[in-house]
């Protein structure tokens, strides 16, 4: 299976076994020395998974290119021997790995960044203090002796990261770059900072050492780089001394989406395409690569060299190995919602995912063999049930899973029909398998009642029962134009060219972005997303960016909270933004400290900023909440029988599949 996915790589001193490399991810766990041993675990049980080429997260050259206070660095002797623990254990396991070096720059959240030039980014507090000549010297010398210090710890090589918009990048654009001495001016000088951290280093480390260079390609915002000189760029890496060149897509500040579940499977290897022929070395493919049948088309069209995939490797250790063994199917496969990852990263704390609640905690969460099988009842197949299920049965115990619907999934059914969520399909396919793989007896279409379990001679019943949608309790909340999101996202009720949406949490952005895209979504297509978000294929400017063409919405639509401010100000940080101007774009008015008074034939009488208005909608869609739905419990209890609660029937706060599949998965690992 999956002959160019599965080839090794020849490097000349060293030998990859295939074309997967774990792209970089900062975990939080490599921050402080007491966290290198689950660290060390984490990269172990993805060397045994197989992958080709493991990168570790940033790694700070020194003090000035933290991404935070106290962030990991590489520039003392100290450093090293923790680093130690991570290579034997890759090593172990018949890997290979490289230590990604990253300066911040700009980037960095603490009042000691420097940077180019003094040029605050728009998404940090700090404003950066300008490297002097010197300074720029002595930032040189400080990645080269990384590298060594790498070298001494065992690894296999070092990631420099030049894009992202990180310090190199910071160096390479006018953007930044204010300088009129040899290292700023021209583009040529611009350049000169990441050649000569190459050139050096590879002096410094010798030949048999593994180089990446990880190039911006795609800047993806104003005064970036021109094509020719990114061209430029990578010729000039590669005769510096550089292994590898894996590709860089957009700045952090970037306004265009680069890995959120809305970007198309594969959206950016056409860029690592325009590379090939100009540099001779392999080239690195990435973002928004999740499945193995993906990978192989990419490299089976000549995109790339080799693919590079972070978030997948968080969401199934075994990725590889289950590419190879040909079953796809059984793939826990990332849903790029970065819920557990890159949100969490973003707000310091460690990593995990939402799919595999044991990324990043292997050594806290073990799924061992039961000392003795009980008969579970799990009640609910939402990804709770689902998790819960499949652990116990895993662990050997005797489980049922019921659920009223016809089919698995809860509200995940609802969930994958959102345009741009169309990855929640692949969870429930991933559940679909494991069910049958650990044994797991499935009684769908039966409404459980207390009687049923009581009567089925369970040990212990697990309600994964879910929510209820929170009713509107306003005047004419009866109204035949009423809808809740179950009636449109389940039932199909039909819905009018004109809408209000009241409450504007996760559900309500979702269903505003059903109303207003179409069938198929532009996620669909990686030719009108590009467009739809302003991305020039062509690359005609500096930065790869266009005017951008919302496709035309589908509706008309109001999105309305009580609360004042701005809706979706409680978005997810990562995404957030991404649902933001995806409503803006589809011309959605959102509406906050809105004050609802009666709904009629007119429509939706409210009150906003003290002015009674009236909208002239055809249906009000009510996004209020949910409450925990727990009517089995009590009576259960009350019957004496080992009861247990997960979920949203549990704690109901509306986009949380992260803590359902957590909180199912640490009490069946325990059970
Ligand atoms: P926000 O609310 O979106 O923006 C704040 C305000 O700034 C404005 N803004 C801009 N104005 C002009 N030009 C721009 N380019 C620009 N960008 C933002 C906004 O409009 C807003 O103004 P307002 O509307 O309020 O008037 O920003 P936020 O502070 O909530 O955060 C935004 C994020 C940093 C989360 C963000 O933008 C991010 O989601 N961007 C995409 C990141 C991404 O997906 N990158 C690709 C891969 S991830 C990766 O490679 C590695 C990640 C590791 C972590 S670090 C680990 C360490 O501990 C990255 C750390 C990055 C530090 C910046
Ligand atoms: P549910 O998924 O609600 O499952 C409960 C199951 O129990 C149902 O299948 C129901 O039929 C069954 N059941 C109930 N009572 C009985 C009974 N008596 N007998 C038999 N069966 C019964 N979360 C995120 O984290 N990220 C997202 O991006 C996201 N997007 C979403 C988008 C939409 C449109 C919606 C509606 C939800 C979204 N969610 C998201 C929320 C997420 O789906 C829920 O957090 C998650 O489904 C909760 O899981 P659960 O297993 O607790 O409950
Ligand atoms: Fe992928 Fe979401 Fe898991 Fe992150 S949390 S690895 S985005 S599935």
């Amino acid at each position: 299976p999956y002959p160019h996915l599965l080839a090794p790589l020849d490097l000349g001193f060293t030998t990859l076994r295939n074309r997967v490399l774990m792209g970089s991810m900062h975990v939080g766990l490599e921050d402080k020395a007491a966290d290198f041993d689950k660290l060390a675990a984490f990269y172990a049980e993805r060397a045994r998974g197989g992958v080709g080429l493991i990168v570790t997260g940033g790694v700070a050259p020194n003090i000035r290119g933290w991404l935070k206070p106290m962030s990991g660095r590489m520039s003392m002797p100290w450093h090293v021997p923790r680093h130690r623990k991570v290579t034997r254990a890759v090593h172990a396991e018949g890997g290979k790995i490289c230590m990604q070096i990253l300066h911040a720059g700009r980037y960095g959240y603490h009042p000691l960044s420097v940077a180019p030039s003094a040029v605050k980014s728009p998404i940090t507090p700090f404003t950066p203090r300008a490297l002097s000549a010197r300074g720029v010297e002595r930032t040189i010398d400080a990645f080269v002796d990384s590298a060594r210090r790498a070298r001494d710890a065992g690894y296999d090589g070092v990631e420099v990261m030049g894009s992202e918009g990180y310090l190199i990048n910071q160096f390479l654009t006018a953007r930044t770059n204010r300088r009129t001495d040899r290292w700023g001016g021209s583009a040529e000088n611009r350049m000169r900072f990441p050649i000569e951290i190459v050139r050096r280093m590879r002096e410094a480390v010798g030949k048999d050492f593994i180089i990446i260079y990880r190039l911006s390609m795609l800047d993806l915002v104003d005064e970036a780089q021109s094509w020719t000189d990114i061209v430029t760029l990578g010729k000039a890496i590669e005769a510096a001394g550089a292994t590898i060149i894996n590709t860089g897509i957009g700045w952090h500040e970037a306004r265009v989406p680069t890995i959120v579940t809305s970007v198309p499977r594969a959206a950016f290897t056409w860029v690592t395409r325009r590379m090939k022929g100009e540099v001779s070395i392999p080239l690195v493919t990435t973002n928004r690569i999740n499945m193995p049948d993906v990978a192989e088309r990419v490299l089976a069209q000549g995109d790339a060299d080799m693919v590079s995939m972070a978030r997948p490797l968080l969401a199934d250790p075994e990725w590889v190995n289950k590419a190879r063994a040909a079953t796809p199917e059984a793939i826990n496969t990332c849903i790029a919602c970065n819920q557990a990852c890159l949100d969490h990263v973003f707000m310091n704390r460690r990593a995990s995912c939402l799919v595999n609640p044991r990324a990043c905690h292997e050594t806290e969460l073990t799924i061992a063999p039961a000392a003795t099988s009980r008969r579970v009842a799990v009640v609910g197949a939402g990804p709770a049930g689902l998790a819960a299920a499949t652990t116990l049965a895993e662990r050997g115990h005797a489980v049922t899973l019921f659920d009223r619907a016809s089919r698995i999934g809860g509200q995940f059914n609802m969930a994958k029909r959102i345009p741009g969520k169309e990855e929640f399909h692949e969870t429930l396919r991933y559940f679909d398998h494991r069910l049958d793989a650990t044994g797991v007896e499935r009684r769908l279409g039966t409404e459980v009642s207390a009687d049923t379990l009581a009567e089925g001679g369970f040990d212990t019943v697990i309600l994964a029962t879910g929510v209820l949608p929170r009713p509107l309790a306003i005047p004419g909340a009866d109204h035949p134009k009423v809808l809740s999101y179950l009636d449109v996202l389940q039932g199909d009720a039909p819905v009018g060219e004109k809408v209000a949406i009241i409450g504007a949490g996760g559900i309500g952005f979702d269903v505003a972005e059903f109303l207003t895209e179409a069938v198929p979504s532009p996620t669909t297509d990686v030719a009108r997303w590009t467009r739809e978000w302003g991305v020039d294929m062509a690359m005609t400017k500096p930065g790869g960016l266009m005017p951008a063409h919302p496709e035309k919405p589908t509706r008309q639509v109001w999105l309305l909270q009580r609360t004042e401010g701005r809706p979706g100000a409680r978005l997810n940080k990562t995404s957030g933004w991404v649902h933001r101007a995806t409503l803006k774009n589809k011309r959605v008015q959102m509406v906050g400290g809105v004050t609802y008074e009666r709904i009629d034939d007119d429509g939706l009488h409210v009150v906003v900023e003290g002015k009674p208005q009236v909208l002239p909608v055809d249906n009000v869609i009510v996004c209020a909440g949910q409450e925990p739905n727990r009517a089995l419990h009590d009576t259960l209890q009350a019957r004496g029988m080992d009861v247990r609660l997960i979920g949203g029937a549990d704690v109901a706060a509306e986009l949380d599949a992260k803590r359902a599949i957590d909180q199912a998965t640490r009490l069946a690992a325990t059970l």
